[in-house]
């Protein structure tokens, strides 16, 4: 085998030659390879590798980095790009959670509203965190699931919860259940454990991990439709030619556009596999519905209060959208 193995001087020439050279960029993704969130950002990875000189190799279901370790890491520049569940990020600043405001937008079109008018400050606060953003798409509406019929609050009460952010934290608090943070690549193993009994999440993520393995109870909540988002580090964005950058925001554009679709062609057919395996499937009843809307309503309160001014522009420009 004829190695040539490169080193000191040498390497720091390869990595400093620039365009003379391919480049590679690690894509972190922490949902499964199969899941259409992870399969069209491995269209996207294949489309700038096919036209440009920079490849982008995509590492799902946390392989690279950890679901709550990715924004981080694509900060810190220890991936140069990356995707993650922007609800999550509530801790750095409010407006990241605005997707997941319970029952603002519950359908395809109030979500992609949402979306577009709070985009702009989506993007400036990620400029803030030298963060360049590039592309971002929906999970299906949020259901809920339990190991038992969630008939009234007592039923529920008690129930592990598994959470995937603040808002699924505290909407289990106040409806009497106790929620533990989880990440969607460690979900089936916390349901066989009996570490978690609950959650509320897309018919997506319960296919996924074929949750009917575990959980018998579906319920058709509509929430909020959450949102993931493809970042790239700052400096890393940087230092790529301009033909190169718009060869990637062209990527970005396809990809964005093809994901909005695929969620919502997938949104039934996710939930006809659950009735396919076994599970129960259909709405709250009306107490629970309005115990949901109750937590809800307290939480949106509690949200603008955080967002202030930033969220509650977003908030008019929504409403206007959906007036206008
Ligand atoms: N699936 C992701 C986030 C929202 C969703 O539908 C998850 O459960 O982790």
């Amino acid at each position: 085998m004829n190695v040539t193995v490169l080193t000191g001087a040498s390497l720091a020439l390869a990595f400093t030659a620039g365009s003379a050279l391919a480049d590679k960029w690690d894509m972190a993704l922490a949902y499964s390879a199969t899941n259409y969130h992870s399969e069209i950002a491995a269209e996207f990875a294949a489309e700038v590798t096919a036209n440009s000189e920079l490849e982008i190799v995509t590492h799902p279901g946390g392989s690279l980095f950890g679901g709550s370790e990715i924004f981080g890491a694509v900060r810190k520049g220890l991936a140069p790009i990356g995707e993650r569940l922007i609800s999550a990020l509530g801790n750095d600043d409010a407006i990241y959670e605005v997707d997941s405001v319970p029952f603002l937008a519950s359908g395809f079109a109030d979500a992609k509203a949402l979306y577009e008018v709070s985009k702009p400050a989506l993007i400036e606060t990620l400029e803030e965190a030298r963060l360049h953003f590039l592309y971002s798409c929906p999970w299906p509406p949020q259901g809920f699931y339990s190991v038992q019929a969630a008939d009234s609050l007592d039923d529920v009460s008690g129930l592990k919860f598994r959470a995937y952010n603040a808002t699924t934290s505290k909407m289990a608090e106040g409806l009497g259940m106790v929620p533990t943070k989880i990440e969607a690549a460690e979900l089936a193993q916390a349901f066989a454990t009996g570490v978690a009994q609950s959650m509320i999440s897309s018919g997506s993520t319960g296919y996924d991990r074929k949750l009917w393995e575990h959980v018998d109870f579906y319920y058709d909540v509509k929430a909020w439709l959450p949102r993931n988002m493809v970042i790239v580090n700052g400096k890393a964005w940087k230092r790529l030619d301009e033909a190169t950058q718009a060869t990637i925001e062209t990527a970005a554009a396809n990809a964005e556009a093809k994901c909005w679709a695929k969620a919502e062609e997938l949104d039934s057919w996710y939930v006809e596999q659950f009735e396919a395996n076994g599970m129960t499937v259909g709405t709250l009843n009306a107490d629970m519905q309005a115990e949901f809307q109750r937590v809800g309503a307290e939480l949106r309160d509690a949200w603008l209060e955080r967002a202030g001014d930033k969220g509650q522009a977003v908030l008019d420009a929504f409403a206007a959208k959906q007036g206008s």
